[in-house]
């Protein structure tokens, strides 16, 4: 069938949930601070001897300047800015209570709902994409549909940073196939969970929140954006990794070393993959005919500042504006998948009908999303 023949398929809303704590790069350097005067006061010995290298302290100034970071919301502060812990405070949740990401995630998708103008019964399918799910089974999507009160199926998917533009493809995949009129899709994204609060390279980077989508199969509620076309790109990369996996308890070794949690070749991140996701953009907005200067919005992935800016002059050949280009980060750090639904969540009130933007989102994997959207 002729693309332009297929079943059209509708962005109709978008729901957030910021978690209450916010804690700055100031009181995370001084938490981080503290750590490596106990480290290194522990360790006098070994590092005076040679043995061990000395931590060298974080900086607050450097942090702004290398992200833009500024600040980043958490679902609990006081475990993880504990230098004695580093780790946030999330006890196990019994069987007969809500999971952590479900919480997050039911308020995100009211929210979305409310929005996109549908009820719980007008929904047929839901997915939790996201970086982190907080168990394997059952699916982190049935349980939140469940609380919902949503008839049809869940089910859970990770691609990363790209979950959610990933989630948006599968979404609008089963809308034009026909099996579901309505989709809701979460991102619940626990990132301090799998954060190093000791590595100084990257104890910065991260933050939480959900987001939640709508996707329908005809306008909806208040203000609705046609998908014009998505595309995603993976190509596989050890760079950014995090070797936790079920078989821990079977590898005598494995338990509490660092990469088990997350690391990246931050560099190599940088220099590969913003002309990946440049071209990916290029090539997409060629073969739609639609010259560059038309988008109105880029709403990209929020995990560094410079690379945003980089990213968005390729396309469009000149420096963005901060309107282009919107910046969520330095108030919520990288929220992996949520932070181009953040972006286009808060910024995209001001679109008039027949105006374009794209949500883009790139990370682990390597892993590329793009959605094109149109006001309608
Ligand atoms: N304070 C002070 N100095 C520091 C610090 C610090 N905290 N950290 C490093 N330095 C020093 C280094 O030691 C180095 O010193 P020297 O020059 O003397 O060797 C200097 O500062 C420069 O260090 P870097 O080269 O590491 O610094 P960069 O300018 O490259 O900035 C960044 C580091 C910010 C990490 C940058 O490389 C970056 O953002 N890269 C892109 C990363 C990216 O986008 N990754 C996406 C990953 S997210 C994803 O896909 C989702 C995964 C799932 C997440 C799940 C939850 C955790």
């Amino acid at each position: 069938m002729p693309a332009d023949a297929m079943q059209d398929v509708y962005l109709t809303g978008t729901g957030l949930y910021t978690p209450p704590y916010s804690i700055s790069n100031e009181e995370l350097v001084a938490s981080f601070n503290d750590f490596v005067e106990l480290h290194n006061a522990e360790h006098a010995d070994a590092i005076a001897a040679g043995d061990m290298p000395a931590l060298q302290p974080s900086s607050a100034e450097f942090i702004q300047k290398a992200s833009g970071i500024k600040a980043r919301y958490v679902v609990n502060k006081d475990g993880l800015l504990d230098p004695q812990r580093m780790a946030p405070r999330i006890p196990e949740r019994r069987n007969d209570e809500p999971s952590v990401m479900c919480e997050m995630a039911i308020v995100a998708a009211r929210e979305a709902m409310s929005n996109a103008g549908v009820e719980a019964g007008d929904i047929d399918a839901v997915l939790c994409a996201a970086s982190n799910m907080q168990r394997a089974y059952p699916a982190m999507a049935v349980e939140i549909q469940d609380a919902l009160g949503i008839d049809g199926f869940a089910f859970d998917m990770n691609v990363a940073c790209s979950s959610a533009t990933f989630g948006v493809q599968q979404g609008r995949d089963m809308i034009r196939s026909g099996s579901a009129r309505h989709v809701l899709m979460v991102n619940p994204e626990i990132c301090t969970g799998h954060l190093n609060f000791r590595d100084r390279d990257s104890h910065f980077i991260f933050g939480d929140v959900c987001t939640a989508v709508v996707l329908s199969a005809e306008p909806s509620g208040e203000r609705n954006f046609r998908i014009l076309d998505s595309r995603l790109q993976t190509m596989f990369s050890n760079n950014i990794r995090n070797n936790f996996g079920f078989l821990n308890r079977g590898d005598e070794e494995g338990v509490g070393q660092p990469d088990k949690l997350f690391v990246q070749e931050g560099r190599k991140v940088f220099k590969e993959v913003c002309p990946a996701v440049a071209s990916q953009i290029t090539k997409q907005l060629a073969d739609l005919d639609i010259p560059a200067d038309q988008l109105k919005r880029m709403w990209l992935h929020q995990a560094n500042l410079n690379m945003n800016v980089l990213i968005a002059k390729r396309v469009l050949g000149r420096d963005a504006t901060a309107d282009e280009a919107p910046v969520i980060l330095d108030e919520y750090a990288n929220t992996s998948s949520a932070g181009s639904v953040i972006a286009f969540h808060k910024y995209h009130d001001d679109f008039a009908p027949g105006e374009r933007g794209v949500l883009c989102s790139f990370g682990a994997g390597y892993s590329i999303g793009s959605v094109l959207l149109e006001r309608v």
